[in-house]
């Protein structure tokens, strides 16, 4: 799931991105029924789904409502049709009011499941507060509602521009400092084939989709901003997957706020890609999804600061990766996770290593009042260690899903996606062979259960540890369970920046053997010391 196509044009008003009228104009509403579900991938067979996709048709009690749309031209809706973690906006189909019924205008991947909740979006029939707002294509107008705080002689932009605003191809050694990116229907800035770029205190803010698009080697972005992004903040890839030579891109001393404003899942602040990029030093909060999603191998995910981030999805986590054996050598470590409780619970992790992802390392990092700290998904070759849980409703959920109900999908490995993957890096060969010598027995040693993972050394306050499902295979040892959370003075000092910076390393009364403590003075923006290259 990559970044989206441009965005439609939208409407900023002294900086600050306007909303396509829309009803409810905050929130969702919920789906009174199901009449037909449509075809979902699923449950169709990709041929038929090919043939015959066929959107779904709900039930909808506002008869008024109806009734205003059905005379409508223009309507647009945008939900979560069926899982927590799809997002979709699509124009409606049929709306037929005697019926009580809308369809869809199109068909929805997952088809629509019974607590689906939506909202209906560009539609000028709903244009009917301060800050809502329709554009008209046909003939070039733009209607506004403008917000009460606009002043007399407000600044209105409407982002035209689909390409990138710059792009800087194959090159090396350029610097950009000190400039702000705005208000394109694409992204803002993209590096390709580039080595030692060097972005610097630059802005990303009301872009339709992306901020940064970054592919090279040993390259920086440092001290930036990305704020109210369409979607992603930054997508990093370089290095190589067959060698493991590390690209060494580095994302250090940024703030993430607001991405994936329109495009809500699968658009996280930063997503990383190939081998050794390095993040440090960021924060990273207020996102719908998920705050950092990587595959490949050998990135180091440390000191950021990551908060209030899921706030209207589930089963996701705030840093991700998933269905992957081969995703060994990533470290996450001496990050803050904190105040991801989601908004109705279903699932929030601040770490989910999903679906057998394999080889991570998560140490020294702190939970704190996350609803879920880890759910790993029956990895292998898992290290949870010296990590501090405080008032999470849950340490660790480590299943053991490939014996369990993923079973089935991993049994032919010509379909599953993790053969395929497992396949597509040569572990037979150098430097593969020596660094990650156990990948070559995971088809043939303990098949699909989380063999070589250890959950160890963890202080839990206030938090249960959770379940680890197969304890033949994952050794749990040494966690220390401690009824007492953190002082409400102990909290504050760590989660503000400036009393975080004189605090000592974190060194528990009852610290579990082998706990290493945490520097938690060097978390977050300005705290780090980041390998300048
Ligand atoms: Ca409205």
């Amino acid at each position: 799931m990559g970044l989206p196509a441009g965005a439609g044009s939208e409407l900023f008003c002294n900086g600050v991105p306007l909303t396509p009228a829309r009803w409810p104009n905050t929130g969702f509403a919920r789906i009174d029924g199901v009449v037909d579900s449509g075809t979902s991938k699923d449950a169709t067979p990709p041929e038929e789904l090919r043939l015959r996709a066929r959107p779904g048709t709900f039930r909808f009690a506002d008869r008024a409502r109806l009734e205003r749309w059905a005379g409508a031209a223009n309507v647009w809706l945008s939900g979560y049709w069926n899982w927590d973690w799809a997002d979709d906006t699509m124009p409606a189909g049929a709306i037929d009011v005697r019926a009580g019924t809308i369809t869809l205008g199109l068909p929805h991947t997952y088809g629509l499941g019974k607590s689906a909740r939506f909202f209906v979006t560009n539609t000028p029939e709903e244009l009917d507060a301060p800050g809502e707002y329709w554009i008209d294509p046909g003939a070039g107008r733009v209607y506004v509602w403008l917000p009460e705080n606009a002043g007399d002689h407000p600044e209105l932009i409407v982002s035209l521009l689909a390409d990138p605003i710059l792009t800087v191809a194959n090159t090396e050694a350029v610097e950009l400092a000190d400039l702000t990116f705005a208000a394109g229907r694409g992204s803002a800035l993209r590096i390709a084939g580039a080595e030692h770029v060097l972005i610097e205190r630059c802005v990303f803010r009301n872009m339709g989709t992306a901020g940064v698009e970054l592919e090279g080697r040993h390259n920086t972005v440092r001290e930036c901003a990305f704020e109210d992004l369409g979607a992603s903040g930054i997508t990093v890839a370089g290095g190589d997957r067959t060698t493991l030579e590390p690209a060494g891109n580095q994302v250090v001393d940024c703030t993430f706020r607001r991405c994936a404003r329109t495009h809500r899942t699968y658009q996280p602040a930063i997503r990383l890609d190939g081998v050794g990029q390095i993040v440090a030093n960021n924060l990273i909060e207020e996102l719908p999804h998920c705050a950092l999603i990587f595959a490949g191998n050998e990135h180091r995910i440390e000191r950021n600061e990551i908060a209030r981030v899921l706030l209207e999805t589930g089963d996701s986590g705030a840093v991700y990766c998933g269905r992957d054996w081969t995703l060994h050598g990533t470290v996450v470590r001496n990050n803050l996770f904190h105040d991801i409780a989601g908004s109705d619970a279903r699932y929030q992790n601040a770490v989910y290593l999903d679906d057998m992802a394999s080889g991570i390392t998560v140490v020294g990092n702190v939970f704190l009042r996350c609803h879920w700290g880890m759910l790993v998904g029956g990895g292998r070759d898992i290290v949870v260690r010296a990590n501090v849980f405080d008032s999470c409703s849950k340490g660790i959920a480590f299943d053991k899903r490939g014996v369990g109900w993923m079973a089935k999908a991993i049994a032919d490995p010509e379909k599953s996606t993790l053969h395929q993957r497992l396949r597509a890096v040569p572990i037979d060969r150098e430097p593969w062979r020596t660094r990650y010598p156990t990948l070559r027995e995971y088809l043939t040693d303990r098949f699909g259960r989380p063999t070589g993972s250890r959950v160890e050394s963890n202080l839990l306050l206030a938090t249960p540890l959770g379940n680890v499902d197969d304890r033949d295979c994952v050794l749990v040892d040494k966690n220390v369970e401690v009824k007492q959370a953190l002082s409400q003075d102990e909290i504050a000092a760590i989660l503000d920046p400036a009393r975080r910076r004189a605090l000592k390393d974190f060194r528990p009364q009852q610290s579990p053997e082998g706990f290493e403590p945490i520097p938690v003075k060097t978390i977050g923006p300005g705290g780090g010391a980041p390998a300048r290259r």
